[in-house]
């Protein structure tokens, strides 16, 4: 077997423990001194670094959600001098606001680590040529692969999203072993390669996936498997954990969580008691190492459970469960996440249109497609298909901007969308994983 960090990734649990309150200690300390946001939170719940005496006690600190991004945007939360940070992503968040993850030059550091484990645990290493095809830029997914893949000592392929016959001859021409993207990415890139009379199995050295940023099954891992060979695995994480950064190994028996970087919970979304190994429940990380932007019991609001028993691997860490679905309504569309709220807020900063909208998605080929219908109002109602045409152009690049991601628009007359008389229903979601 071939570890990373052999002494971190094979702990004994009682060093673990304590390790990790060791590293819960110093946070506690620095954000109680440093963070407004975690001191007056602390504060509000009782509770003081002192009286955190194990790391089992975290469960006395309050949870943080993604709406505590939204209510301190840009930058409150940030805990070191602004001169120390060295980047930040940034990705939709539940409303018009979009949610910011700073980083200091440690904090790149240690994401990079976590991946460059991440990828060993699935085989991957020196004599590996990794194609990356997230996308790069706001979003984690290009950048925190690239990094962890350099680390790692691979050759790295920055090919980004699109463009997938170029992708497929790269992978020819430069002997790719191996692509990280989303699995829906993956799978087209699959068929395309078809079409163009490639053989992955013949004519590639393509062997491993790293696939992730939205849910997808055993199933799919098998079907990946059956067609083209490809030991396809699930990679784990999120923007304000920092990325990109847990991962299944090569016994695909669940997604590592790094123990001695995050601590993982289990609790039940309505009471936030700390549920056991077994029983499925709203996943809760606290990052014990980040530096510009903790994260302490941050409720991801992904449903999983933590599997029992010990991986055959020799890595210690707990392992997750596939995620199984969301405690909210967040979309995720081609491996981005998407509010209604947000797209409600988008659609409102164009006078012409009403709030009643309908989300509808659906898998064109192997790729998301998002279809928003939207009412116009009475006195934008024209005949004119130029002036539908523009108005419907001005209604995608708002989409487009405020979501990173495309969808397509259709302009709808006044009171012909459905009235809902309980919740509303703006979701109809097509697509079967
Ligand atoms: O999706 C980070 C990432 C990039 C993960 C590349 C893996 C690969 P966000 O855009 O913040 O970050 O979205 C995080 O995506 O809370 C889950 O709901 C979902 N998600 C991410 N990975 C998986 C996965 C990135 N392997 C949100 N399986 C998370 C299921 C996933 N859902």
């Amino acid at each position: 077997m071939v570890y990373y960090n052999e002494k971190l990734e094979t702990m004994p649990k009682e060093e673990t423990a304590r390790l990790q309150y060791q590293e819960l200690k110093a946070l506690l300390d620095r954000v109680y001194r440093n963070s407004a946001f975690y001191h007056g939170k602390m504060k509000e719940a009782g509770v003081s670094p002192d009286d955190i005496k194990s790391i089992e006690d975290i469960r006395k600190l309050p949870f943080m959600k993604k709406t505590d991004l939204r209510d301190n945007y840009p930058d409150k939360l940030v805990c070191v001098d602004r001169e120390d940070l060295v980047r930040f992503h940034v990705s939709s968040g539940t409303t018009g606001k979009p949610t910011v993850v700073s980083y200091t030059k440690n904090d790149i550091e240690m994401w990079a680590d976590a991946v460059a484990r991440s990828l060993t645990a699935c085989g991957l290493g020196k004599r590996d040529v990794i194609q990356v095809c997230y996308g790069y830029g706001l979003f984690t997914g290009g950048l925190g692969l690239h990094y962890g893949a350099e680390k790692l000592g691979a050759v790295v392929i920055p090919a980004s999203t699109g463009n997938t016959e170029r992708q497929i001859e790269l992978i020819q021409d430069l002997k790719t072993t191996a692509v990280a993207g989303t699995p829906s990415y993956f799978i087209h890139l699959l068929d395309v390669a078809k079409k163009m009379g490639v053989d992955i199995r013949k004519d590639t050295n393509l062997r491993i996936a790293v696939l992730g940023a939205e849910p997808w099954t055993e199933e799919m891992r098998r079907y990946i498997h059956d067609i083209s060979g490809v030991t396809a695995h699930n990679i784990f994480g999120t923007s304000e954990l920092s990325g990109p950064m847990f991962c299944d190994c090569e016994e695909m028996h669940g997604t590592h969580i790094h123990s001695d970087i995050a601590y993982t919970e289990i609790i039940d979304p309505e009471t936030g008691e700390p549920l056991p190994p077994g029983e499925k429940g709203e996943l809760t990380i606290t990052v014990l190492k980040k530096e510009a932007f903790p994260m302490i019991r941050y409720r991801l609001g992904d449903v999983s459970s933590i599997l029992e028993g010990e991986c055959p691997c020799g890595r210690t860490s707990p392992r997750i469960d596939r995620i199984t679905g969301r405690v909210d309504d967040m979309l995720i569309i081609r491996g981005i996440n998407v509010f209604p709220s947000a797209v409600e807020h988008a659609l409102l900063k164009n006078p012409f249109l009403t709030s009643h909208f309908v989300i509808e998605v659906s898998r064109k080929g192997r790729l998301d497609d998002m279809l928003v219908r939207v009412e116009l109002k009475p006195e934008a109602m024209t005949d004119s298909i130029n002036g539908l045409m523009q108005m419907q152009a001005v209604v995608e690049r708002t989409l487009r901007d405020a979501l990173n991601v495309a969808a397509r628009v259709e302009l709808c007359p006044p009171n012909s969308l459905p009235r809902f008389e309980g919740k509303a229903k703006r979701v109809i979601d097509k697509r079967v994983i």
